[in-house]
């Protein structure tokens, strides 16, 4: 083994659990001990919700029956967004496994989502795959885009997710060349011409002088990326209005301006006005999980939990117009006019239905339009 990480078989035997599973295990074999249960998955925070797919694939083939909300679902405080009936030890060594896709993919679904929701009508790249381990990669690129990035920057992404990567140029290219005219002209002369000239402005000199340069020197630019380091920003945001007052000036307004480097959402807040697209990185990409945890709420029939959370099997019921839930017991009756959103995904082991990337991507969509329309976005806008 090359690389420390847990192979598929490893995480489909349960070696990826956590001991006290182990424990359990034993404990409950050797008593003669295997309960018919409900578990549901919760949190005390918002989020949107992502990681199933992997979920199902994990679960598939055991004997149980699964319901949850559909990747892309925006969730409230203490709604279940997935639950698991059957017997316990059929899936008790999974506890750990189902939580960490769960918690991972909706943490940075949900981040992305605030991002988009911050960036309005500008665009959106996911730039953090860097700051991870790359065997996570395409599970990055696909909750970011299920959260509404407009695009993502990894490679792998086009074999697995069946999207075109998007980029720029790195500093390591104008270096190679010496000088960042020559990078540039060379970029133009060689990348597939469908691919926009985005300009790395900010490699020796200030952004102003770079971003002239580059409009002086080549007949097509169609963007400047300012990757303005830390140590030098200042007033970012004078810098940006600064460019394009020299790009204006020269009859260059239709240049973009693209920002990237350390951006946080209060930055893309403070910013959206002058520019047109972000790239984000770290903010992404090692966006904190949401704390999803699995508890049992029915044994045997009987409604149990423990302190802090509520017994029984629920069923989230949504009003699409306002965008809020209601909670209720999964067998009482259906409020009129409102969806239920907890849907059957597994039956008996066996998979009856998938979400995929692209209608989770339009649903989360959906929800954010809904936020704007509502003027809910502060709501939503929360510093992590
Ligand atoms: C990378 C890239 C983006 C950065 C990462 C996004 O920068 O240029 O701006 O990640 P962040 O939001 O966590 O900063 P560098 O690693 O400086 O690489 P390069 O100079 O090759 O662009």
């Amino acid at each position: 083994m090359k690389f420390l990480i847990a192979c598929e078989e490893d995480i489909i035997k349960g070696l990826t659990t956590d001991k006290y599973f182990i424990w359990t295990e034993k404990v409950l074999k050797a008593k003669g001990l295997n309960p018919r249960v409900v578990m549901e998955i919760t949190t005390s925070d918002w989020g949107i919700f992502a990681g199933l797919e992997d979920v199902l694939n994990l679960l598939e083939g055991s004997p149980v029956e699964v319901y949850a909300m559909s990747e892309g679902s925006l969730f409230f405080p203490h709604e279940p967004v997935m639950t698991i009936v059957g017997r316990y030890l059929d899936f008790s060594k999974f506890e750990t496994a189902i939580l960490g896709f769960l918690c991972h993919a909706s943490g940075i679904a949900k981040q992305s989502f605030k991002f988009k929701l911050a960036c309005g009508d500008k665009k959106l790249y996911s730039f953090g795959t860097r700051r991870a381990h790359p065997a996570i990669s395409a599970m990055i690129e696909r909750s970011a885009l299920i959260g509404g990035v407009d695009g993502v920057s990894n490679f792998i992404a086009e074999k697995y997710l069946g999207v075109e990567s998007v980029g720029t140029m790195p500093h390591a290219l104008i270096i190679s060349f010496g000088d960042q005219i020559s990078a540039w002209k060379a970029f133009d002369e060689v990348v597939d011409e469908k691919v926009p000239r985005t300009m790395l402005v900010d490699t020796y000199y200030d952004e102003k002088t770079e971003a002239i340069m580059a409009v002086e020197n080549l007949e097509r630019v169609d963007a400047v990326r300012l990757d303005t380091p830390s140590s030098r920003k200042g007033n970012f945001r004078k810098i940006i209005e600064e460019v394009k007052w020299e790009l204006e000036i020269r009859g260059k307004e239709k240049v973009k301006i693209f920002l990237s480097g350390g951006l946080k959402l209060e930055d893309v807040i403070k910013l959206r006005d002058v520019a047109d697209a972000f790239g984000v990185g770290t903010a992404i990409s090692a966006a904190k999980p949401v704390d999803f945890a699995m508890d049992i709420v029915e044994r045997d029939g009987e409604f149990c939990a423990k302190r802090g959370k509520r017994s029984g099997m629920k069923q989230v019921y949504r009003d699409w117009k306002l965008l809020e839930d209601e909670i209720r017991l999964f067998r009482d009756k259906k409020p009129e006019n409102k969806e239920p959103m907890l849907k059957k995904f597994i039956e008996n082991g066996r998979v009856i239905s998938r979400t995929d990337m692209k209608s989770a991507r339009e649903l989360a969509l959906k929800q954010m339009e809904l936020i704007r329309k509502l003027g809910k976005e502060e709501e939503f806008l929360t510093p992590e």
